[in-house]
C-alpha cells in the first residue's frame, strides 16, 4: 500500500524545525560536494549495472544522502560507523577514496575488501566505517559489540549504527536495546526511515507508525529527525553522541527520508506513486545546500561549475581505476577466512 501524498509530505515536514543560520558556509559546501559525488557515484553504478559490468545486488541510497553527510559531519575521528547493505553513501561522506569502492563493485583486487564483498560490503577500517551489511538487523547487535569495545578500552569513541525500517522489526533489536542500555554504551541507534523494507510500507507491518517510541520502552532518550535535512540529521547526531560521549548510553533516532529509486535494481515500483516520489524529490538535500550556496553568494557560479566538473571526473577516474585493477587470484578464496583450528570436521586445505 502506497503512503498518500499528504501523508508523506506531513511526515517529513512535521520534523523540520532546524535553522540554516547555525551552519557555516564551509560546512554547506562540504555538505554539497560530498552529496553531490555520493549522487553521481551511484547514478554512474546503477548505469554500469544495467551494463552488466558487475553483478550481484546493487542498492543505491539515493535519495537518503543527508543522513550520511550529517552524521560525518557531526562524528569524531576514531568514531565507528555500521550500516546495512544500502552502503554506499556512508564511506564516501567519511572520506574513502570513492576509486577503491568502485573497484570493490567491480570485484578486483584494489577494491575496499579485495573485491570479495561486492556492493554490499564495503569496508574501510581508515576511516571508521565498519561495513556494509547484508543480513537484515545483524548490525544493531554487532554495532553494540563494537560499542562494548569502544567503553572497555575507554575510547571515548561513539558508534552510529544505521538500520533500515525493515530492521527494526527483527528481535535482535529488542535483545540489543535491553543491553545496551543496560551497560550503558556509546552508541547512536540511526533508523534510515525510508518508510518501505522492500515493497512494504510501515504502516502495513505495524501500529506504531512512530518509530522512536521503540526506544521509550527501554528508556532510551528518541526523537524524530527530518532526514532530508543535513542540519537536522547534522544537530541530533551531535546531540545523541555528546550524550554517549558523556558515559549517558544510547539514542534512537528515526530519521525520516526517500529513496527515491526503487529497493535494488529490479524493483517495478508498483507499491508507491509517483507523485510521492515526486513530492519528496522536491525537498532533496543537494538541491537545498546548492540553492543556499547560490542566494548566499558563497560560491561564484563558475566556483560551482568547478565543483560539479571536479565530481565528474572523479566517477570518472573510478571507473578507469576499476577497469583497469586486476580480479583476484583464486587462492583468494582460502584468505580472510575464520578458521577455528579445534574445530571437528574442518578440512585443511
Ligand atoms: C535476515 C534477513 N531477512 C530478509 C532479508 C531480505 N531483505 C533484504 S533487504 C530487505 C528489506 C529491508 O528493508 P529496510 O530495513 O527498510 O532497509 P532499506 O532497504 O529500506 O534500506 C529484506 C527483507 C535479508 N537480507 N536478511
Ligand atoms: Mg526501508
Amino acid at each position: 500500500m502506497a503512503v498518500s501524498k499528504e501523508k508523506s509530505v506531513k511526515a517529513s515536514k512535521k520534523t523540520s524545525k532546524v535553522k540554516s543560520s547555525n551552519f557555516s558556509k564551509e560546512t554547506y559546501i562540504k555538505w554539497y560536494k560530498d552529496m553531490l559525488l555520493i549522487r553521481k557515484f551511484e547514478e554512474k553504478t546503477g548505469q554500469l549495472y544495467i551494463q552488466q559490468k558487475f553483478g550481484g545486488f546493487c542498492h543505491l541510497y539515493i535519495g537518503q544522502e543527508a543522513i550520511a553527510v550529517g552524521t560525518a559531519s557531526a562524528s569524531k575521528k576514531g568514531d565507528k560507523h555500521m550500516t546495512a547493505y544500502r552502503d554506499h553513501g556512508h564511506p564516501i561522506a567519511l572520506g574513502t577514496d570513492p576509486r577503491i569502492l568502485m573497484a570493490e563493485l567491480y570485484g578486483r583486487t584494489t577494491g575496499c575488501s579485495k573485491g570479495k564483498g561486492g556492493s554490499m560490503h564495503f569496508f574501510d577500517k581508515n576511516v571508521g566505517f565498519m561495513g556494509g551489511h547484508g543480513i537484515v538487523g545483524a548490525q544493531i547487535a554487532m554495532g553494540a559489540g563494537v560499542a562494548f569495545a569502544e567503553k572497555y578500552n575507554e575510547t571515548n569513541n561513539v558508534v552510529y549504527v544505521s538500520m533500515g525500517d525493515g530492521a527494526v522489526r527483527q528481535g535482535i533489536l529488542h535483545e540489543t536495546f535491553n543491553m545496551a542500555m543496560l551497560w550503558n554504551l556509546p552508541v547512536v541507534f540511526i533508523i534510515e526511515n525510508n518508510n518501505y523494507a522492500m515493497g512494504t510500507s510501515v504502516e502495513r507491518t505495524t501500529n506504531v507508525l512512530e518509530l522512536s517510541k521503540i526506544g521509550l520502552s527501554y528508556d532510551m532518550p528518541s526523537e524524530s529527525v527530518n532526514g532530508m535535512s543535513p542540519e537536522a540529521v547534522h544537530e541530533s547526531i551531535k546531540k545523541a553522541s555528546d550524550r554517549a560521549r558523556k558515559g549517558n548510553g544510547p539514542t534512537l533516532l528515526d530519521i525520516q527520508t526517500y529513496r527515491y529509486k526503487g529497493h535494488s535494481m529490479s524493483d517495478p515500483q508498483k507499491y508507491r506513486t509517483k507523485d510521492e516520489v515526486s513530492d519528496w524529490i522536491e525537498q532533496d538535500p543537494i538541491k537545498h545546500c546548492y540553492d543556499l550556496i547560490k542566494k548566499n553568494k558563497w560560491l561564484t557560479d563558475k566556483k560551482l561549475d568547478d565543483i560539479s566538473d571536479w565530481v565528474k571526473n572523479e566517477v570518472k577516474e573510478c571507473v578507469e581505476f576499476a577497469e583497469n585493477s586486476p580480479y583476484p587470484d583464486g587462492k583468494e578464496l582460502y584468505n580472510d577466512v575464520y578458521m577455528d583450528k579445534d574445530y571437528p570436521f574442518i578440512i585443511e586445505y
